[in-house]
């Protein structure tokens, strides 16, 4: 199996490298998508993209940083991008592998130089209920919010995505910039993030106050660990016919085993 997190700045050629795993079609990675502040349905964030404004855009970092502040999209944009291939896999059992491109959200971390007591990381999506219609219904307690422990965050796998094939974000993607966490559930991979607090305690995400037996703090892709509903042994490849095995740790086990040695992880799912 390809070392599954290719970089194009190291060089990989990917028509010289045998892809176990064939990247999804751009128009499925921007027409089959999961974001609910533009609507439940799959096709319902591309028809309602225009829903959400992107300008202005800032994200403001705070907490348990030494440098508190605010920091533009613009000045986001000069961090140096790379791209990242990574397989998506939603809770659903449907999955993707899409071409990001954008930077390690360590990057940006560390610009606010974060405080030793700082244990945790909260991220929050935009809220404006006047224009993302998706918000006046009360499917979950809005605005959106995600979280991962502080070495999860750190973790050179964990990336904050501006563009997909090159392009930059499209609104119902997670304009302009959204978390990509690949050997997590997709939900954790929270969309058009506008704050980033570092915390001491676990935050409570959006999807675990609603239903905490579904969706735990934790929710890594674990092929023998069940949603109380549904398997999560098998998955269907968006673009393929027949259903593949789900991979632990969604295939990046050798880069992320270590995070949670010792923990029981039917306990912490
Ligand atoms: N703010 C926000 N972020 C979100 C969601 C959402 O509804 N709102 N859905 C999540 C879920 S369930 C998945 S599977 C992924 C889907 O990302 P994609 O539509 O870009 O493939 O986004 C995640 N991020
Ligand atoms: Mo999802």
């Amino acid at each position: 199996m390809l070392p599954f997190w290719v970089n194009a700045n190291a060089g990989v050629n990917l028509s010289e490298k045998k892809l176990s795993d064939e990247l999804t079609d751009y128009k499925d990675i921007t027409t089959y998508n999961n974001f609910y502040e533009l609507g439940t349905s799959k096709s319902d964030p591309s028809k309602n993209a225009d829903w959400l404004k992107t300008e202005p855009w800032s994200i403001e970092v705070s907490g348990l940083v030494n440098k508190p502040g605010r920091i533009s999209i613009e000045d986001i944009l000069k961090i140096s991008s790379e791209e990242r291939i990574y397989r998506m896999r939603c809770v659903e059992r449907w999955s993707m592998v899409i071409p990001w491109q954008g930077f390690e959200l360590s990057k940006l971390l560390q610009k606010f130089d974060p405080k030793n007591e700082a244990k945790y990381v909260k991220f929050t999506t935009i809220f404006n209920p006047k224009n993302l219609l998706g918000q006046r219904k009360a499917v979950l307690n809005w605005p959106y919010t995600e979280g991962l422990r502080i070495d999860e965050a750190m973790h050179p796998l964990t990336f904050m995505a501006t563009g997909i094939y090159g392009k930059s974000l499209l609104n119902q993607n997670g304009a302009p910039i959204r978390l990509v966490v690949p050997w997590k559930y997709g939900y954790k991979s929270i969309k058009s993030i506008q704050k980033i607090t570092l915390t001491s305690t676990m935050p409570i995400s959006s999807w675990t106050r609603a239903s905490p037996n579904e969706y735990g703090f934790y929710s890594n892709v674990n092929p023998r660990v069940h949603h109380p509903r549904w398997r999560q042994n098998k998955e269907r490849r968006i673009g393929e016919f027949r259903k593949r095995d789900t991979l632990m740790f969604n295939g990046y086990e050798a880069e992320v085993a270590d995070l949670y040695k010792g923990m029981d992880l039917k306990k912490h799912h």
